[in-house]
């Protein structure tokens, strides 16, 4: 039974998007302004369509926050769609007079698009109009995600934990490789316009982009998650469904358009010696200060993280890494072949609107889905109806670590 869970609803030119979060304490300092920071991260990036210059989300709290606080009941938030006064006609969920006739609402979508969910969604719900699909299956939806998760990321940040994102690959441009952050990721990679820290990539990247929308193409790429502060032993090894790696992958597969993650090295694993794989694992300095971090760190250092944080499926207290792949976007403005589903005849796909690229989004989007995933774990380890609660017994478990400091650290031999 999870501890932190959430649902969305919402279709992408409906009248708006709905989160539900549940789970949480009582006491988390939550502000609509902290989660509307997060949503406009979310709206960022080089490589959008117009729909974004529409949209300006901002979140209605319906349920669950009083005077600045979390209350420990459900969480409901709205996001209201600007586009729905353009849309309220094709969306409308009463029956119209239109409906009856041969051509039916507007905006209808037939020439399913390769790569999106229409075809297969209107044969296994059996639609005639592939909207009644990809309303639901729209990237729009990412919204209420990115809701959610800002508020397990505030309940994280009470915590001591700090979840932030920068891309590192577009459409064949690499980032240069780089093992540490600026001590405020965001802040830096949000700087960029693609949310990348190497600038000479950036310039490339940008005019890969231009390149690809001239070309009516779309483009894919990869954003690296980077989460700090996390303590040794969340998630366990001791059930398929309780191993934390396992719920990161399918929390992040779950992000529309993302076809795989790499932990740590992820697959490069594959290809090398078990020696230059594993991090070798070393005491601490005999006598070095007893700093919260390196409780948190098992009071051990690793001389390498190519395990990204995660052995056994427990994190080892090092920098949780996950590099999150996204495929192009399916909706391409120089359209691939397809049928028409109304007909059956050969065709061009659909052109909706679009984007060029959502990495930079999907970047955003992955750090909410980690940060979900890692406070429905916090809580599953440290529980609390209130966040003094939850706070309290994370600190009894550090205080149990540090008093193995004998045992783990090599002190007793060196005293
Ligand atoms: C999307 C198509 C575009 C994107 C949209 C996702 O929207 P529209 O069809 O309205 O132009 O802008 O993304 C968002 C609206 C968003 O908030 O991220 C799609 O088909 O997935």
């Amino acid at each position: 039974m999870p501890h932190l869970t959430f649902r969305t609803a919402g279709e992408s030119h409906g009248p708006g998007l709905v989160a539900l979060v549940e789970g949480t304490p009582a006491g988390l300092p939550l502000l609509a302004e902290s989660i509307d920071a997060q949503l406009a991260r979310r709206q960022q990036g080089y490589g959008r369509g117009r729909r974004m210059q529409i949209e300006t989300d901002r979140i209605e709290f319906l349920s669950g926050v009083r005077a600045g606080e979390t209350l420990g009941s459900p969480i409901a938030m709205l996001v209201r769609n600007k586009d729905w006064a353009n849309w309220s006609a094709t969306m409308d969920p009463a029956p119209r007079p239109e409906d009856a006739t041969a051509e039916g609402r507007k905006r209808q979508l037939t020439r399913v698009r390769p790569g999106h969910a229409d075809l297969t969604g209107v044969l296994k719900f059996d639609r005639e109009d592939a909207r009644d699909i990809l309303e639901r299956a729209s990237a729009r939806e990412t919204t209420a995600r990115v809701a959610a998760g800002a508020v397990a990321r505030r309940l994280l940040e009470e915590l001591g934990v700090r979840v932030g994102s920068h891309l590192v690959h577009l459409g064949g441009i690499d980032a240069a490789p780089r093992s540490i952050w600026p001590e405020d990721l965001n802040a830096a990679a949000d700087r960029s316009v693609l949310r990348c820290l190497d600038p000479a990539a950036e310039t490339a990247m940008i005019a890969r982009i231009d390149a690809a929308k001239a070309e009516g193409d779309t483009l894919g790429g990869i954003s690296e998650v980077v989460v700090r502060g996390l303590p040794v032993g969340l998630g366990a090894h001791v059930a398929w469904d309780r191993k934390l790696d396992g719920r990161l992958a399918q929390a992040i597969c779950s992000i529309p358009a993302v076809k795989g993650v790499e932990m740590g090295i992820g697959f490069a694993a594959a290809r090398l010696p078990g020696s230059q794989v594993h991090d070798p694992i070393e005491p601490l300095p005999a006598g070095a200060p007893l700093h919260e971090g390196a409780v948190r760190r098992g009071l051990v250092q690793r001389l390498s993280n190519r395990a990204g944080g995660l052995e056994g499926g427990m994190t080892t207290g090092e920098p949780l890494l996950l590099r999150v792949v996204m495929k192009p976007i399916a909706t391409l403005m120089k359209p691939l072949g397809t049928v028409d589903v109304r007909t059956g005849a050969k065709a061009s796909a659909a052109a909706e609107r679009s984007d060029v690229t959502a990495v930079p989004a999907m970047g955003v989007i992955a750090e909410a889905m980690t940060a979900l995933v890692l406070a429905d774990a916090m809580l599953e380890k440290f529980g609390g109806d209130s966040l003094g609660e939850t706070r309290r017994n994370l600190a009894a478990y550090l205080a149990r670590i540090a008093e193995r400091r004998g045992a783990v650290a090599g002190d007793a031999a060196d005293a």
